[in-house]
């Protein structure tokens, strides 16, 4: 298959909790190219655009502003199959479940927050990919 990019996320608890360069070193280890990279607040706009498949569930709002709580470090990275490598990598979406090995796993917990507070976002087909390659890094 084609060289495939993807949209990570570090998300404001993993930059919170000094994570960003344990992430990155994950993604170089496994010998992905980090394209782009860039930390800011996101705005609720861009949130909102980012997250649009979850609009109307009840955990929308409090992930929103959880997203928007402090700077994100988005990263954009390149490789065969990398899209499928860093879901594998991230692990299930609640920290609890996800297995020992994966960034989720071995650094993520439950909080008790009202958002799930997991660490890392990574884009989950070729289709998402593109669309939110293009919110956070318009000039890509
Ligand atoms: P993922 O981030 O693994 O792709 P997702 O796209 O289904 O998961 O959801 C986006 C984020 O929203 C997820 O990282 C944490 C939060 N979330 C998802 N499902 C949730 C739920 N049932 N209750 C609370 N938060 C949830
Ligand atoms: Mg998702």
């Amino acid at each position: 298959p084609a060289v495939e990019r993807t949209l990570v996320l570090v998300k404001p608890d993993g930059v919170r909790r000094g994570l960003v360069g344990e992430v990155l070193r994950r993604l170089e280890a496994k010998g992905y190219t980090l394209v782009a990279l860039d930390l800011r607040v996101p705005d609720a706009e861009l949130l909102r655009a980012h997250y649009a498949e979850h609009e109307g569930k009840p955990f929308f709002g409090p992930l929103v502003e959880f997203m928007g709580s402090g700077p994100v470090a988005a990263v954009v990275v390149e490789g065969q199959r990398v899209i499928e490598a860093f879901r594998a990598m991230a692990g299930a979406t609640d920290p609890t479940a996800a297995a020992p090995g994966t960034i989720r796993g071995d650094l993520g917990r439950d909080w008790g927050t009202a958002a799930t507070q997991n660490i890392v976002h990574g884009s989950d087909s070729p289709a998402s990919a593109q669309r939110e390659i293009a919110l956070w890094f318009p000039h890509l």
